[in-house]
């Protein structure tokens, strides 16, 4: 044991007579433990040990074919009230849960270890920090939480020998049956049951469930946020720092905009991009009455298709040692790994995230799963911020929204102000894409980017985001959206994208600095096309005047999707929200 915290232990032992395992270990992080259970896990086939000079410390897993993505349809919000959760949860009721699940968990470690993994979200000791304890039958789950949390005996630093204010977690594989998988969150209880899942999204359990589905709900709670955004600094050649957080749907490309490289342009005048995030950010008001954000992270747990030297080279290079591959392709020439888009050359010698022989160059079915992973250290990363372990975090600006919109968004707009900037991020929206299944261009709502994370009812999450702008009131970040994705008539982007964000980027901090210049239109606050600095790409100002161009008739239509959409929270919708609807409308119809 590594705590005198009694609540802790009685926890531990309650689970440790549910579960039945023959051994328990727990995880004080050391180096020489964790070797340990490397080596256990490579001798017993359930990870690859890769090229020691290629890849050093890395490691390559592969998980079930139906077990290769978080399951929101099996994920469960277990509030005492169901309305505490909301029309965009599921819901079950705590006691008929826990009567569902605790004969499943009866045993099901019988002749395995559970490891007890205590962990740190956020920096240890710091004043925004939580811990968690995990407890596992998987080496994968313990070797991927060294990577993304502080984990070890310094996590319980934190919560000393009384304090009850820890996540519990419980994960076992069991079958990894897709019809007996749960992942389970009781807010009220501070817990997390997840069964019969290996994969990452769904066994990480500081990830999703505990940083953004639990904390959501702490922060309403405790008067903090817990949002899916990046948090990045750009540097000016002066050496000032402006930090700012973004939150995108899936497949928007935030690990992109996180570790950006800036355009020659920026980087011939000594600006510099830092990535402090790539997922998640936890906000809090500082005694200086600005917003502070930490990490609470400690590595990328990244899509590893289209990951490559031009679309995200930090991203890249943050794999190159002590990372573990999840379903990728096996390279079995040199012992390396490969996935789509990675580069032009794939492996004719290898095998596939199935562990099925496969030659790249000539086979048609895909070497990497789509939604194959990457678990990398932070401080791999060649952009790391220097504030990454600074437990007060660091000051925001700006806060970013954007979606996928080929037509309706502009590529840039600032809100009028803090209230207006919550109705931009609970209307945010993407259009669904080929690469998913079902029809092209439907809108997709999806505030915030928070819809299958948010731990309770969202009508309430908007309101606590209306009163943090109270709270806030003019030390605020100013609220912004931008798309990167218009397309033009043949369905081609029009905006370069990538590095070349960052001329976005530039115009937002300058908008918050009082430098940069604004027209209004009904939606909100635009630059003029000649403040988007183009210098160096092949599109002209008209181009530019195209993407900010706000089409009266689509936004008419985008009104009545937002009326539609809000009818869903009933009167747990703000009333603020209302009028910001009205009052767009009002704009539209002028
Ligand atoms: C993620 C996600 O894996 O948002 O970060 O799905
Ligand atoms: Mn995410």
């Amino acid at each position: 044991m590594l705590t005198n915290n009694k609540n802790v232990i009685s926890w531990v032992d309650e689970m440790v007579a549910l579960c039945k395992p023959d051994k328990v270990v727990w995880i004080d992080g050391s180096e020489e433990q964790l070797t340990a259970l490397r080596n256990e896990a490579i001798a017993t086939g359930e990870m690859e040990e890769l090229n020691k000079e290629k890849l050093p410390g890395c490691l390559l897993h592969r998980t079930l074919p139906n077990d290769v993505a978080r399951v929101e349809a099996r994920t469960f919000i277990c509030s005492r009230k169901e309305e505490d959760a909301g029309p965009t949860n599921n819901w079950c009721d705590p006691k008929e849960m826990y009567a569902k699940l605790t004969p499943m968990y009866d045993g099901v470690m019988k002749g395995r270890t559970m490891y007890v993994i205590p962990y740190s979200m956020g920096p240890i000791g710091s004043p925004l920090a939580k811990v968690g304890v995990e407890l596992t039958d998987s080496i994968y789950v313990v070797l991927n939480m060294d990577i993304m949390t502080r984990m070890g005996q310094n996590a319980f630093k934190n919560l000393g020998d009384t304090s009850n204010d820890f996540v519990r977690g419980l994960h076992s594989k069991a079958d990894i049956d897709p019809e007996k998988r749960y992942i389970v969150h009781f807010p009220e209880d501070n817990t997390i049951w997840s069964i019969n899942s290996a994969y990452g999204g769904n066994v990480l359990l500081g990830k999703k469930c505990f940083a953004l589905r639990i904390a959501s709900y702490q922060g309403k709670n405790e008067g903090w946020m817990a949002e899916h955004m990046l948090i990045l600094g750009i540097e000016n050649p002066q050496g000032e720092v402006t930090y700012v957080t973004a939150a995108f749907p899936s497949a928007c490309g935030k690990t992109n905009l996180a570790m950006l490289v800036p355009p020659e342009i920026y980087a011939k005048e000594g600006y510099k991009v830092w990535t402090v995030g790539d997922d998640i950010a936890w906000l809090k008001q500082g005694d200086d009455g600005k917003l502070y954000a930490i990490n609470p992270e400690n590595g990328f747990f990244g899509v590893a298709p289209g990951t490559n030297a031009k679309s995200n080279p930090n991203a890249l290079a943050s794999t190159k040692k002590n990372t573990i591959f999840t379903n990728v392709a096996h390279n079995l020439d040199d012992n390396t790994v490969w996935w789509e888009g990675l580069d032009k050359n794939p492996p004719e010698n290898a095998v596939d995230w199935t562990n099925q022989k496969w030659n790249g160059k000539t086979s048609d079915i895909k070497g990497a799963h789509p939604n194959s992973r990457f678990t990398a250290p932070a401080k791999n990363c060649p952009c790391i911020s220097s504030e990454f372990d600074n437990p007060n975090g660091v000051p925001i600006s700006a806060m970013i929204f954007g979606g996928r919109r080929a037509k309706t968004s502009p590529l840039v707009y600032q809100s009028f102000d803090w209230k207006h900037g919550v109705f931009v991020g609970a209307t945010m929206a993407s259009e669904t894409t080929a690469a998913a299944t079902g029809a092209v261009g439907v809108v997709r709502r999806d505030p915030m980017a928070m819809l299958p994370f948010c731990g309770y009812h969202m009508g309430d999450y908007f309101a606590h985001w209306l009163e943090m702008g109270e709270k806030l009131g003019e030390n605020a970040p100013k609220i912004f959206n931008v798309n990167w994705f218009r397309t033009d008539d043949e369905g081609h982007f029009i905006w370069p994208g990538f590095g070349d964000n960052m001329r976005v980027l530039m115009w937002i901090i300058g908008r918050c600095k009082g430098t940069a210049d604004a027209v209004e239109t009904p939606i909100g606050y635009e630059p003029k096309p000649e403040d988007i600095n183009i210098e160096g790409l092949d599109i002209d100002v008209n181009t530019v005047k195209d993407l900010l161009n706000v089409d009266i008739d689509l936004w008419k239509e985008e009104a009545k999707g937002i009326e539609e959409f809000f009818a869903k929270f009933g009167d747990k919708l703000p009333a603020e929200l209302s009028k910001q609807l009205s009052d767009l409308k009002a704009r539209l119809s002028k």
